[in-house]
């Protein structure tokens, strides 16, 4: 741990005391120059570089790998057909054996300089956790505008919620961890979503002890950010599933919310078609079921399955097995309503029980036909 200082020194013969996880997807124009700072940050430290790279189409792997030709401290983790911040750092950490890990951004905003009075802290021992942090004094937002500010401030008193350490910046994407307590919070991790340390810190099962070093938040210089669409959402997700994952899957809450969507779409369309344009009623109600189950299908395939979501012919074919898996779903919740109705139960709490049935059903199925993993 203590070669020679300077870049390339022989550090990169010793076990790396210190691994970097960057998650990438489309850092291609980032990735050369980061390694080159992190190197210079980090003279004289056994360090590697883990990059977890979600087959981006901009060719970051191969950026990467041929780097890490040259350079045995340059590791690429290459997913194929997988999406996912917080799921590629944690499968980073999994993959390397250093006893301190450290999380950092591809595109350069996070700053490299931090990395070593961040290491420094965590070597003292005392702490479990060191947080790069925006919001202590000497840090701060760079030039985010007073909209996101507000947001980001709301999202941190929902976060600190579930955290239990106080800390200025439960949001933060810049951490440095060591791996025994990374362990501990591992079995419990949610895996969603993009806040990492909010899911390592809300995972904990003693809180962690945590030190906060502050740095500055740069721009981006190359690529564009991908965590602009559907953000909300997945910090939703994350949230919802610290407080309910325990008792229901969150995929299922969201599975739900989205058929309670289906039965107002359902109304709208019905109402449209037998009021509006005077179908019969029965054809009026096959429209109606046809539409709500391909809003459906589409909604929960860009919202529930947001990770893994369908495109292209893949769209077609799942549109169809959902179709199917439906009706099966549609044939339940009839039988079992009936049979309930004829055993004399109450006719609203036979059709509420032949709803479950079928939602349960619908979920189970289509989680296995339709949104099937095929990596
Ligand atoms: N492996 C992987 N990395 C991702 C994914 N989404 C974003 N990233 C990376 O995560 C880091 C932060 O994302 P970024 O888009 O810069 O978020 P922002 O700084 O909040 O706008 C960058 O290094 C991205 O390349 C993903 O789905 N998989
Ligand atoms: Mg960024």
């Amino acid at each position: 741990m203590n070669g020679p200082q300077g870049i390339g020194a022989p550090t990169a013969l010793l076990p790396a005391a210190l691994a970097i996880i960057v998650p990438t997807f489309n850092e291609a124009a980032n990735v050369r120059l980061l390694i080159t700072l992190v190197d210079r940050a980090l003279a004289g430290i056994a360090w590697e570089l883990v990059f977890v790279d979600d087959n981006s189409p901009d060719g970051t792997a191969s950026a990467v790998r041929e780097i890490a030709r040259a350079d045995p401290r340059v590791r690429i983790l290459h997913r194929f057909g997988r999406r996912g911040l917080s799921s590629a750092c944690v499968e980073g950490i999994l993959a390397t054996a250093a006893p301190i890990v450290a999380i950092m951004d591809g595109d350069l905003q996070h700053d490299e300089s931090a990395l070593r009075p961040m290491f420094d802290r965590i070597g003292k021992g005392d702490v479990d956790l060191v947080v790069g942090s925006r919001h202590v004094a000497g840090g701060s937002d760079a030039d985010w505008n007073e909209k996101r500010r507000r947001m980001s401030r709301f999202a941190t008193r929902l976060a600190l919620r579930l955290t239990r350490v106080p800390i200025s910046d439960p949001m933060s994407g810049f951490l440095m961890i060591r791996r025994e307590a990374f362990m501990r919070s591992l079995p419990r991790l949610s895996n969603v979503g993009f806040k990492i340390l909010l899911d390592i810190l809300a995972s904990a099962p003693v809180p962690l002890r945590v030190a906060e070093i502050p740095y500055v938040f740069r721009d981006r210089q190359h690529g564009e950010s991908k965590l602009d669409t559907l953000v909300l959402w997945e910090y939703a997700q994350l949230l919802l599933d610290k407080a309910f994952g325990q008792v229901v899957p969150v995929r299922f809450v969201s599975f739900a919310m989205v058929g309670g969507l289906g039965v107002l779409v359902h109304f709208a369309v019905l109402t449209a078609a037998f009021k509006g344009f005077g179908l019969p009623f029965a054809l009026a109600q096959a429209v109606a079921t046809a539409v709500a189950i391909s809003s459906n299908f589409l909604l929960n395939n860009i919202f529930t399955y947001h990770d893994q979501r369908l495109r292209g012919w893949g769209l077609l074919r799942g549109w169809i097995s959902f179709n199917l898996v439906c009706a099966f779903g549609a044939a339940a919740n009839v039988g079992v309503a009936d049979w309930l109705f004829t055993h004399r139960s109450w006719w609203a709490l036979s059709a509420l029980a032949g709803i479950m049935v079928s939602v349960v059903w619908n979920y189970v199925m289509s989680a296995f036909f339709t949104w099937r993993r095929r990596d």
